[in-house]
Order: structure tokens, then C-alpha cells, then sequence
């Protein structure tokens, strides 16, 4: 059996509040032409379909138009497990209505599924989490996993026992397979190959060693793909660049051929960078303008860093934000610190006072309108 495993999509994520909608919908395209490739017999999205609890309309519409595309019309089956940003229940509240074309959506853990036909599938036996799978005459079990939070799970982790617990709630899942048939786990967590005890965003981690020996595991929750082969064990990332720290890896998902007793083909797809994140930096104001009005027309996320020994006014920032693609300016102030720690305001006038305190702040002096604007304040105090 073929497998594409895909999570962390984010709908609705924006960059510095600029919306990234258009580059989530060419994912969409571009994931649509990898299916038709590569004609996997499933899909598996490993959760954080949506960035927040309540998605917009925009996001959620641009999630039911992707199971119609990405299943080819209901051809390829679908199965989703919510994340830490999802809401399971609103996840899954569509659910009656993309049965028939053959998406299960999970909305939380231990939930036990229906038996019966999911478009091009059949649930042949249906346990609490575990589902065995007839999908065009080939067989599998799937344990699916949602982010298992305390609420979630409906119990209280025991200190330092996370790792071992969800390493027993998933052998304790997959037991339900009692054939030889090949053994699939979904879980939204966080996995280290780390033995310390540590936590990413308040998720506690899963020690690797942990994991049970299953055929694959396909692991939503961290954005770069990543694959412990010890366990067949991967997270297939995030599809778009989220964060500017992101842009030192590629962005993939993961064809996994399944053939049986623990033999499993791993490849790995490149996602196009549909608007990559890029960093700038200019050695001056007037660079600044001019690096951003050469790169109005490229299809980058800006972040411009400017050094410069004033302070940017708003024209200039106006200037440069004239480029939409800017979603950060950086400004480094380049003075000599040369605040005096030994002033005693008291001894001298307001005007030195005022021209002490402002470079006392960002070790540059206050420009001529600055310092004309603040005499005319405080009057003229000599
Ligand atoms: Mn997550």
C-alpha cells in the first residue's frame, strides 16, 4: 500500500499579519499534481490543519476545496487527526458530509469509528482509535493519535512518565491487530531522539525509544521533516515557510510504500517555495529605499534590516513599505554610546539635559528638527 503522509498546514497562518492564503492554495495545486504522480492508495494528514480553533471562512473554505482536489474527487482516501491549533469537533464537523467521498476525520483521541464504506474504503473492524483498513483489496491498521493533551486524555500525566505513557496508550492501540496485517500509527507529538525530559510550546516530548515497532509512524507537530529510522518513524514538516527561521530546510512530504513485516520504502517529495522568506540588510536609509523598490516585483517575504545613525521618519518608512512584500524593517542605530553615567542633571540646562538623555537612549543625537521641535516646547531655557 501507498502512502502520502502530509501535516502542519496551517491555514489561515499569517506572517507579521500579512495573510498567506495564495501560497496555501498553490500548496493545494501543487499537492494535487503530486497525487496524480504518484498515486497513493491514502493520504494521511498528521494535524494543525488550521492554525487556530477558529479558523476564518477564507481557511476553512480553502480546506474543504483541498479534499475535493487532493482526494481527485473522491478517488484516493483521506484521514485527518487534529493538532494543538485544532479544534477536533470543528474539525470533524463535516464529517457526515465527506464520508462519501472518502475522508475520516478524527476529532479526538480513543474515538471509535463507524464500520463501513468511506467512499473507496471500507472500515472492516473499528476499535477505540484503531481502524483495519480494505482499501482496493490491500489491508492495513491504522491507530490514529490526535494531540494527546491531559483534557484530551482525560487523565493527569504522572512527572517524567509522558514519554513511557504515550508509548503504552500506542501498544496498548495497535494490540487490536491480531493478523500479520501491516501496523500504521498518526500522532500529532512531539518526538526527540533526546533521553532528557523536555517540552516544545507545552507539548512534553516522546523519547523515540519509546515508540512501538510498526510498519510507519507519521508524525505531526514540528515543521522540518525529519525521520527517525530506527522506529520508520517521520514528521513530513510543515508545507510552506512559516517563520523566517524556517527558511534553512526544504519543505517535503513523504510517499511511503508499505509491503509488510516491517518493510517500508521511505521517499521524499520537494514542495515547490511557492514565496520564500528572505533577510536584507542595508548599510543606510537611502539603500534601504532603494534595495526595496528593486525588489518590489520578487515574490519574497521581506525582512529589511537597515543600519543607520538617525532615527527612520515616517515618509521613510512609507517609502519603503511602498513594496508590500515587507513584513519587517529592522532598524540598527549605529552611534557611540557615549552616555555618561556621572551627569548630574541637576548642574546642568534643559536643552543638555535633553540632548544627554536622548543619546542616553540610542547613543546618537536627536536630529536639528528633533532638537528645534523640543526647543519650542520648553520655551527658551538658557
Ligand atoms: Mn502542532
Amino acid at each position: 500500500m501507498r502512502i502520502l503522509h502530509t501535516s502542519d498546514w496551517h491555514f489561515g497562518k499569517k506572517l507579521e499579519g500579512m495573510k498567506r492564503i495564495e501560497e496555501q492554495e498553490k500548496f493545494i495545486n501543487n499537492l494535487k499534481d503530486i497525487v496524480q504522480g504518484e498515486e497513493p492508495d491514502l493520504i494521511l494528514i498528521a494535524g494543525d490543519i488550521f492554525d487556530t480553533p477558529n479558523p476564518s471562512a477564507e481557511a476553512e473554505t480553502l480546506f474543504f476545496e483541498s479534499l475535493k482536489k487532493i482526494s481527485l474527487n473522491g478517488k484516493v482516501g483521506i484521514i485527518i487527526i487534529p493538532g494543538n491549533h485544532d479544534n477536533g469537533e470543528r474539525l470533524a464537523a463535516v464529517k457526515s458530509l465527506v464520508k462519501d467521498i472518502g475522508v475520516i476525520i478524527y476529532k479526538r483521541p480513543y474515538e471509535i469509528k463507524k464500520l463501513g464504506k468511506y467512499g473507496n474504503m471500507e472500515i472492516l473492524e473499528s476499535y477505540e482509535g484503531g481502524i483495519l483498513l480494505n482499501i482496493k483489496k490491500e489491508k492495513i491498521f491504522l491507530y490514529s493519535l490526535p494531540y494527546p493533551s491531559e483534557t484530551a486524555l482525560n487523565e493527569t500525566f504522572e512527572e517524567g512518565k509522558y514519554s513511557e505513557r504515550i508509548g503504552e496508550i500506542l501498544r496498548e492501540g495497535i494490540k487490536n491487530n491480531k493478523t500479520n496485517i501491516p501496523t500504521v500509527i498518526m500522532g500529532h507529538l512531539f518526538v526527540t531522539k533526546e533521553d532528557k525530559d523536555i517540552e516544545l510550546g507545552g507539548s512534553m516530548a516522546v523519547k523515540v525509544r519509546d515508540l512501538p515497532d510498526v510498519d510507519y509512524i507519521a508524525l505531526g507537530h514540528i515543521h522540518k521533516p525529519m525521520k527517525f529510522n530506527s522506529k520508520r518513524a517521520c514528521y513530513s514538516g510543515s508545507p510552506i515557510e512559516y517563520r523566517s527561521t524556517e527558511n534553512s530546510f526544504l519543505k517535503k512530504v513523504f510517499i511511503v510504500d508499505i509491503k509488510g513485516n516491517l518493510n517500508t520504502n521511505i521517499k521524499e517529495i520537494i514542495l515547490e517555495n511557492y514565496k520564500p522568506i528572505r533577510e536584507y540588510i542595508s548599510n543606510s536609509i537611502e539603500e534601504a529605499i532603494e534595495v526595496s523598490e528593486k525588489l518590489k516585483f520578487r515574490d519574497e517575504w521581506i525582512y529589511l534590516t537597515i543600519k543607520t545613525n538617525t532615527h527612520l521618519k515616517s515618509s521613510e518608512i512609507r517609502k519603503i513599505k511602498e513594496n508590500k512584500n515587507i513584513v519587517e524593517i529592522i532598524p540598527i542605530l549605529l552611534g557611540e554610546k557615549s552616555y555618561n553615567e556621572e551627569i548630574d542633571y541637576s548642574e546642568i540646562n534643559i536643552k543638555e539635559a535633553f540632548l544627554e538623555f536622548y543619546k542616553s537612549k540610542d547613543g546618537i543625537s536627536p536630529s536639528k528638527e528633533v532638537l528645534n521641535l523640543f526647543e519650542k516646547l520648553v520655551g527658551d531655557d538658557k
